[in-house]
């Protein structure tokens, strides 16, 4: 694609929230300004900025979003946020202290498969006694086919690297799972606690505000993002989120009503499929509940689209 003229295209490798910052091709970093509070600008896009705009000196405006490739999003009933665009994979993150949910780890795999990237769980701080119940917790996860990687940021992180080689990838978890500290040991600086002193200062832990993409190779960025409380859903329909279960997919389709939800319909091949002992109990719990809140929340916020 080329660029428009007077124009500049750099990848932004920082969300701030207002300000972002872009790489240009000479590795130089702008901090820009965008458009206004309309333009959506996420870590992993490509855009086209208008160098220093005000005589100052590595600054710019971004002035155009290039398409994305692909993008991972979240939406509660309250905000919406872009967590980041044009990513290979996302490393879902957790560990067994803080203690993580499940729920979370199944909304995430759920969000990157209707947008098209694929997830792997590390489960990290392998060094911690009570690991091997956590990974044994996980898996159901395994069971359908998800990879969990066993993982100590703190004291090896090496294991890791081949599953990054060539792909930009962005770290996403709960707070305090270990996102930066693999960052930090990856990248082999304290890259990932630049600028959060403040928070720093408060807790005596240093909490990632901002997400940041960093270079492991000419090939290979990773992007470190805040912690994560939950993990919305609502931009997704009911079928987005059955078709997102793997082990549903060879039954939808083959239910007596084309329209069946897989809740209690007569003649629903996922159900039958859970009767038989094929799909796990738990985890067609959670698609149950996740469907039912994603109903009530459609009838109380009617403004709300799939
Ligand atoms: N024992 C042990 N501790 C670890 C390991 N990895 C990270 N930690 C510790 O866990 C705490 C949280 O790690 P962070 O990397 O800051 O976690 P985070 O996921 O970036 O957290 P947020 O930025 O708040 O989302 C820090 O005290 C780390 O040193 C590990 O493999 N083993
Ligand atoms: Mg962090
Ligand atoms: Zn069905």
């Amino acid at each position: 694609m080329s660029t428009t003229k007077g124009l500049t295209r750099g990848l932004v490798t920082g969300d701030f929230g207002r300000d972002f910052l872009v790489e240009l091709p000479d590795r130089v970093a702008l901090t820009c300004s965008r458009k206004g509070k309309k333009q959506d600008v996420t870590c992993g896009d490509y855009v086209e900025v208008t160098p220093n705009p005000d005589g100052r000196e590595k600054t710019g405006r971004i002035e155009t979003v290039l398409p994305r490739r692909n993008v991972l999003f979240r939406k509660d009933a309250w905000r919406e946020k872009t967590l980041a665009a044009n990513i290979d994979q996302a490393l879902i993150i957790v560990a067994p202290k803080p203690s993580f949910s499940d729920m979370f780890i199944s909304l995430c795999l759920i969000a990157c498969d209707s947008a098209g990237i694929a997830p792997i769980i590390m489960l990290n701080k392998k060094d911690l006694p009570e690991f091997d119940a956590a990974l044994l917790s996980l898996k159901h996860f395994q069971d359908v086919g998800y990879a969990v990687l066993p993982m100590s940021a703190k004291f090896d992180i090496e294991p890791l690297r081949p599953h990054l080689a060539g792909k930009t990838t962005l770290l996403v978890g709960q707070s305090g799972m270990g996102k930066s500290r693999t960052v930090n040991n990856l990248v082999m600086r304290d890259v990932a606690k630049e600028g959060e002193l403040s928070e720093a200062l408060d807790s005596g832990k240093h909490t990632t505000t901002y997400t940041r993409l960093y270079h492991l190779d000419k090939d290979t960025a990773i992007i470190d993002s805040p912690g994560l409380q939950s993990f919305g859903l609502f931009h997704l329909s009911d079928d987005d989120i059955a078709y997102g279960m793997p082990e549903f997919r060879p039954y939808i389709g083959t239910c007596k009503f084309s329209n069946c939800g897989h809740i209690n319909e007569p003649g629903c091949a996922v159900l039958a499929a859970a009767e038989a002992g094929k799909i796990n109990a738990t985890r067609l719990s959670f698609y149950q509940v996740l469907i039912e809140q994603q109903r009530e929340l459609r009838i109380s916020h009617p403004d709300w689209k799939a």
